[in-house]
């Protein structure tokens, strides 16, 4: 037993060592640092209390000890202690408080929906999640990819996030905060890379067999080399258009980087719009028809508007009227 416990230190030590190389206290984007600073700055102001208790811990059981040498005051009837109230309460008090001065301000600067102030001029980028792989739709370029993302440095990259299957989780940990991907609705998100280089894209919310190889490379270049990429992508053959996202639809697992040279006009607002209602997009009910696919219908009552904010939905709806 002793000999099995013998290598616990040994083993905790090499856990720390090897393994995660902590990407998120690594961060490539204003973004990214903040929230690096938020977890550093709430980990210390909790520390201030567990430091101390654990401190105090151990000096108790040492000065209290049953010995006869015990210099400590014996009061067996002692019942209460102003002092130690004040202590015990006021002090957990402050730092809640300050907790939650920092988590509201900060949740409210590092609102993904809001435009980077000092960004330049954002970037659309519409990402889809399928199954299981990432669609990167560049509208204004007029180019699409799978499972390869590139923007230009110190310039903010708009994403405007859905799904065309279950729920997922978009995530560029190096340059910041992750959101969910879900069908029938839009999810924007603000970032920036700073520094060129290539950062790992992954998917951060279990969504079936291909997840674990769900991932892409998230590119980012100086503009000269965004140009070249997008005008590498131009120059493939592919086509998304009805038919080759119906292709596109079909499960796949662990899918090398695709380019598609030309996209089809408005593809991610007809992505969305068979999970919603005709009213909600302006389309004639003709229109709709002929987007709307086989039984699935999004409304709030199926799926308790508790489970994200109302809000998104209108956000979504005027995002495909734009
Ligand atoms: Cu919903």
């Amino acid at each position: 037993m002793r000999g099995a416990l013998r290598g616990l230190p040994i083993l905790a030590g090499l856990l720390m060592l090897s393994g995660c190389d902590a990407v998120l206290f690594d961060p490539k984007g204003p973004i990214g640092e903040s929230e690096k600073s938020l977890i550093l700055t709430a980990t210390y102001l909790m520390l201030v209390v567990v430091i101390p208790v654990i401190f105090m811990t151990l000096w108790f059981a040492w000065r209290y000890r049953d010995t006869k040498q015990s210099k400590a005051t014996y009061t067996p009837n002692w019942a209460h202690s102003t002092k130690i109230e004040i202590v015990v309460w006021g002090i957990p008090c402050m730092i809640i408080l300050a907790l939650g001065i920092l988590t509201w301000k900060s949740t409210h600067e590092l609102d993904p929906r809001a435009e980077i102030v000092d960004g330049g001029e954002p970037i659309e980028v519409q990402v889809v999640s399928m199954d299981w792989k990432w669609l990167f739709i560049y509208p204004e370029q007029g180019i699409a990819t799978v499972n390869e993302l590139a923007m230009p440095v110190d310039r903010q990259v708009r994403f405007h996030i859905t799904s065309d299957t279950v729920m997922n989780s978009f995530f560029v940990p190096q340059l910041g905060s992750q959101i969910y991907a879900m069908a029938g609705m839009e999810n924007r998100l603000h970032l920036i890379g700073s520094e060129v280089g290539t950062y790992d894209g992954i998917s951060a919310s279990y969504s079936g067999a291909g997840f674990a190889d769900m991932h892409f490379k998230a590119h980012v270049m100086s503009e000269g080399d965004f140009d070249a990429w997008i005008e590498k992508a131009r120059g493939s053959s592919k086509v998304l258009d009805d038919a080759g996202f119906a292709a596109l639809q079909e499960p796949s697992e662990d899918v090398a980087p695709t380019f598609y040279g030309q996209v089809k006009p408005n593809l991610y607002e007809q992505i969305m719009a068979p999970y919603m209602d005709g009213m909600e997009l302006g389309m004639s009910d003709d229109q709709m028809r002929h987007m709307k696919k086989g039984g699935m219908h999004h409304d709030s009552a199926e799926h308790g508007m508790s489970d994200h904010d109302a809000s998104g939905h209108a956000e979504s709806a005027m995002a495909t009227e734009e």
